[in-house]
C-alpha cells in the first residue's frame, strides 16, 4: 500500500494571489523607474503569464510586442538588472501589505504538519520571493515548515518543463505516487504530471479557461468547514473541504 508522504505546493496563484497586483505592480514600478515606456494591463499581465519566469516574460515582452526596441548590446544584463529592481519592490510590499493565503492553504499546510505530511514547494519565482510571502503571510520562520524549497532558477528550465518537480522529488527523496502537488495553471499543471504527479488544480481569475483535463481535480479553492469548495472538474466524493484524510484516499 502506498501512503501519502508530502504534499508540493504552487506559491504564485496557488498559496496566495500574487499574480495581477503584486508582481505585475512590481513589474511596471519597475518599468516606470528606469522611464520605460512599457505598461502591463491587467489584460496584458494575463497574455504573458504564459510565459513563466519574470526575466523570460520580459524578454517574451520585448519579442513580441516591442520588436523594434532598440536593446542594449547586453539584453541578458539589463533584464537581469530590470528583474533584481523588480524583485525588491515585490519583497518590499509582500512586507507593507501581506497577502492573504487562499482559503484551506493554511489549514491544510497546519494539518499536514500535524499529521507528520512533509511539505515542500515548487515555484518559479525566486527563493527570496517565497520566503517573503511564507513569512509574512503564513507565520514567522515559516520556511521552517517546509522540508524543500525548490524555486527559480535551481534548475535550468522552467515549468511547463518537470524539472523544479523532478527536483523536490529527489530532494524529498520520495517517488511521485506518494505525493500529492497543488497547482493553479496549465503551465503548472503540465510540470507537475511530466513528473507523475497527481495533481489538483485551484483555479483563479487568470487560469479558470485553462486546460486541466490531466488534473485529478480542479476546485475555486480548497475550501474551508464554513466556506466549502465548488467542483469544476473531477470527483470530490461529497467532500466540501481538501483534508488530508480525504488526501490519502488518493495515494491508496
Ligand atoms: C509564477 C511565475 C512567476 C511570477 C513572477 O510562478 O510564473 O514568474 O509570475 O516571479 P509559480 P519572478 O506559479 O510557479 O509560483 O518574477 O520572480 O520570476
Ligand atoms: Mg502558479
Amino acid at each position: 500500500m502506498t501512503k501519502l508522504h508530502a504534499l508540493i505546493f504552487d506559491v504564485d496563484g496557488t498559496l496566495a494571489e500574487t499574480e495581477r497586483d503584486a508582481h505585475r505592480g512590481a513589474f511596471n514600478d519597475t518599468f516606470a523607474e528606469y522611464r520605460l515606456n512599457w505598461y502591463w494591463s491587467e489584460e496584458l499581465y494575463g497574455e504573458l503569464l504564459a510565459i513563466t519566469g519574470g526575466k523570460e516574460r520580459i524578454k517574451f515582452y520585448l519579442d513580441r510586442y516591442l520588436p523594434d526596441y532598440p536593446r542594449p548590446d547586453n539584453i541578458d544584463q539589463f533584464v537581469a538588472e530590470l528583474h533584481k529592481n523588480k524583485t525588491a519592490r515585490y519583497n518590499q510590499m509582500l512586507v507593507k501589505n501581506p497577502i492573504p493565503l487562499r482559503p484551506g492553504i493554511r489549514r491544510l499546510l497546519e494539518e499536514a504538519r500535524r499529521e507528520g505530511i512533509r511539505l515542500a514547494i515548487a515555484t518559479t519565482t525566486s527563493l527570496e520571493n517565497v520566503t517573503s510571502l511564507l513569512e509574512y503571510s503564513l507565520a514567522p520562520h515559516s520556511t521552517h515548515w517546509f522540508d524543500v524549497i525548490a524555486a527559480g532558477d535551481m534548475v535550468q528550465a522552467k515549468k511547463p518543463a518537470s524539472d523544479i518537480y523532478h527536483h523536490a522529488l529527489n530532494e524529498l527523496k520520495l517517488d511521485a505516487n506518494q505525493c500529492i502537488a497543488f497547482e493553479d495553471s496549465y503551465n503548472g499543471l503540465c510540470a507537475a504530471k511530466g513528473a507523475q504527479l497527481c495533481t489538483i488544480i485551484t483555479v483563479n481569475d487568470y487560469t479558470r479557461h485553462e486546460n486541466f483535463k490531466s488534473a485529478q481535480l480542479v476546485l475555486n479553492h480548497l475550501g474551508e468547514p464554513d466556506l466549502p469548495f465548488t467542483v469544476l472538474a473531477g470527483d470530490a466524493s461529497g467532500a466540501s473541504y481538501i483534508d488530508i484524510a480525504w488526501l490519502q484516499q488518493l495515494v491508496l
